[in-house]
């Protein structure tokens, strides 16, 4: 028996992956071990508890791959703790809230229009809900230069005036390096866990290309598929820094993790997650990560040289945030996401920090370099990206997302239908598509 309705659109999605460029920053490719291991004979196995302290029997092998995946991931960020059983970023995060408030206690976080999660305390997500969240934005003047745009003083002054239990540092759209010194100052102020979610840019960090926050933060949080590669999953770190503050931390960040959020874990992902961390730790995984923040660079400054404005003026890792309202109007960044993935050219809308409309409708769009690298793609290749952008950006330039929300999704549904039928957009496709084909995906 073939499900072929599935298997057809396993096909589909592989000749869209195949065809086009992923621009999503969040996304990757993992190579072919990851993908065999996390399809292997560990999808069938049920293992509640940790290794040697298990629910059920038949978990020699699982043991074996969990101690395995903890060890690497100690050894690659240089941590004392390792939790690697998170299904995914946002339940290892309510985990560490779990693990270290009470309910109704305050925590602070970057707000997510500005550029942070929604598990840094956003009212609709559970940190938001259960705990009393201080959100806090980016310095409201001069975002698109390129220098830290973090604003302490205001950070400083909002930590003590609600003393937080946890700070969280880290973003899903932040272009710049981080300051972990910095944030650690205020939160040793005021006696809070410092928390840093390094999702976006773990690769870079395990790559030697970013500055780690280890040092500075007493707990650490990693989704393991977006730079760093692996299959979809997450872990959670505790530094010689959080051990100090609470020596007990890693077994409440255990205790949370199961049985307080999940049940089972999944095997099949953890042993993916040892594989990925395996190929983070090699040579080839730091020239990796250091042609991702060139690349990132090249496109970045392709598209400020081509009149675009960038939050934070240009990249220092691996993605960059638009604001297009200069060239296409305020809420345009649904016009640049489907015309580009029109032609191939993935990437996402996205609110910038200054932002005028709603997320629904934000004003910029968001881009990275980490999933275009892993196919091969050079310098070369990302002037040649950043040159298409620019040419479809140019065919937007008639368009304007109307004030009346009413008329929104007719417009659209009419820009979308003229952009398929535009011969330079057909053109574009196809020059993509040659690029794409030229760099196979693992
Ligand atoms: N969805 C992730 C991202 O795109 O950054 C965050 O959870």
């Amino acid at each position: 028996m073939k499900d072929t309705q599935i298997y057809n659109l396993v096909k589909k999605e592989e000749k869209r992956q195949k065809e086009g460029i992923e621009l999503i920053p969040s996304e990757n490719y993992a190579s072919a071990h990851v993908r065999a291991v996390l399809s292997s004979y560990f999808v069938n196995k049920y293992s509640e508890g940790y290794p040697k302290k298990r629910y059920y029997g038949g978990n020699e092998n699982v043991d074996s791959v969990e101690i395995m995946a903890i060890e690497r991931a100690k050894k690659l960020f240089k941590v004392p703790f390792a939790n690697v059983q998170p299904y995914s970023g946002s339940p290892a995060n309510l985990a560490v809230c779990l693990a270290t408030l009470k309910p109704g206690d305050t925590l602070m976080g970057l707000a997510l229009i500005a550029g942070g999660h929604l598990t840094h305390g956003h009212t609709v997500s559970a940190s938001g809900a259960y705990y009393k969240s201080v959100q806090y934005t980016l310095r409201s003047k001069d975002v698109y230069k390129k220098e830290d745009l973090f604003d302490y003083d205001e950070i400083r002054r909002l930590a003590k005036a609600n003393k937080p239990k946890l700070i969280w540092v880290g973003a899903t759209a932040y272009p710049l390096k981080y300051n972990y010194k910095k944030f650690a100052e205020i939160a040793d102020e005021v006696g809070a866990f410092l928390v840093a979610d390094i999702a976006h840019v773990a690769g870079l960090i395990a790559g030697g290309v970013h500055p780690s926050p280890v040092p500075y933060v007493h707990v650490v949080t990693t989704t393991t598929h977006k730079t760093l590669r692996g299959p979809r999953g997450a872990m959670i770190m505790v530094t010689e820094k959080g051990l100090k503050k609470d020596p007990d931390l890693g077994d409440k960040i255990n205790k949370a993790v199961f049985p307080g959020l999940q049940g089972g874990p999944h095997d099949n992902q953890t042993a993916a997650i040892a594989v990925a961390l395996y190929e983070a730790m090699s040579p080839s995984f730091k020239k990796y990560a250091r042609q991702i923040v060139i690349n990132s660079k090249v496109l970045a400054d392709t598209l400020v040289k081509g009149g675009l404005k960038l939050v934070g003026g240009g990249s220092e890792n691996h993605l960059m945030l638009v604001n297009l309202t200069n060239v296409l109007g305020a809420g345009s960044g649904i016009f640049a996401q489907k015309a580009l993935d029109m032609v191939g050219l993935t990437l996402n809308k996205n609110t910038v920090p200054d932002e005028t409309l709603s997320p629904f409708y934000p004003s910029g769009i968001r881009l990275g370099t980490a999933a275009s690298t892993t196919r091969g793609m050079k310098e070369k290749e990302m002037k040649l990206i950043g040159k298409k952008i620019l040419e479809m950006i140019e065919l937007m330039k008639p368009y304007r997302l109307p004030t009346e929300k009413s008329e929104r999704k007719e417009y659209i549904q009419r820009f979308e239908n003229e952009m398929k039928k535009n011969r330079k957009v057909k053109i574009i496709r196809e020059e993509v598509r040659k690029l794409a084909l030229r760099f196979p995906i693992p």
